[in-house]
């Protein structure tokens, strides 16, 4: 007897609206950069998981459950579930009128981690410029501790087979299609007028949810 997968039992996500307007991150990110990012690069990770999601038997109920036991699944569902759950919180720490300085918990955190807001920066700047090839930079806490590091591809730091490993409060893309229409190969400058756009009041609560 042939055994039936049901498709109506695979979970079934949906690209998530962008909490501003496409033009809102301008002049630091430009709108055709966000439409295509957001309305085509994100959105294929969204069709591509969803397809990927159709092979496996047993449904995952959360795309937390999917990323943080990612070594369990094929690799499309790596590639496209760490795409879809990347830019879900990327879009989040960027707002119109951000930028400035974390506050509250998370500004006292920084301090203490990396003696200035102002070390910090540089510091995340010089891994997110540095990366070699397409991937993320992020800020996350470990074992208590803030640490700043980088994963290649759409590989998230909750991901059992991730070499950096911790639970993520911010973090910036540097794909080239995040930033080479407007930027080109400038991939430092990108992230210098990328600081004034953080969202950094989503920044604490990401890191206020970190248990
Ligand atoms: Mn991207």
């Amino acid at each position: 007897m042939e055994e039936t997968i049901s498709l109506t039992n695979a979970i079934k996500f949906e690209l998530p609206t962008l909490p501003y307007a496409y033009d809102a991150l301008e002049p630091f990110i430009d709108k055709m950069t966000m439409e295509i990012h957001h309305n085509k690069h994100h959105s294929t990770y969204v069709t591509n998981l969803n397809k990927a999601l159709q092979e496996i038997k047993d449904a995952p109920s959360s795309i937390e459950e999917i990323i943080k036991n990612i070594s369990r699944y094929p690799l499309a569902i790596r590639n496209n579930g760490g795409g879809h759950f990347n830019h879900s919180m990327f879009w989040k720490l960027m707002k119109f009128n951000g930028g400035g300085q974390p506050t509250g918990k998370l500004s006292d955190a920084i301090n203490q981690a990396f003696g200035s807001f102002d070390n910090f920066k540089s510091k995340f700047s010089e891994t997110a410029t540095k990366h070699f090839g397409s991937g993320w930079t992020w800020l996350v806490v470990k074992n208590g501790k803030l640490e700043i590091g980088a994963t290649s591809n759409q590989d998230n730091p909750l991901m059992d087979i991730s070499g950096f490993t911790g639970a993520p409060v911010f973090c910036v893309d540097v794909w080239e299609h995040a930033y080479y229409l407007k930027y080109q190969n400038k991939r430092a400058d990108y992230i210098n007028e990328w600081w004034n756009v953080v969202n950094w009041d989503q920044a604490l609560n990401n890191f206020s949810s970190i248990k």
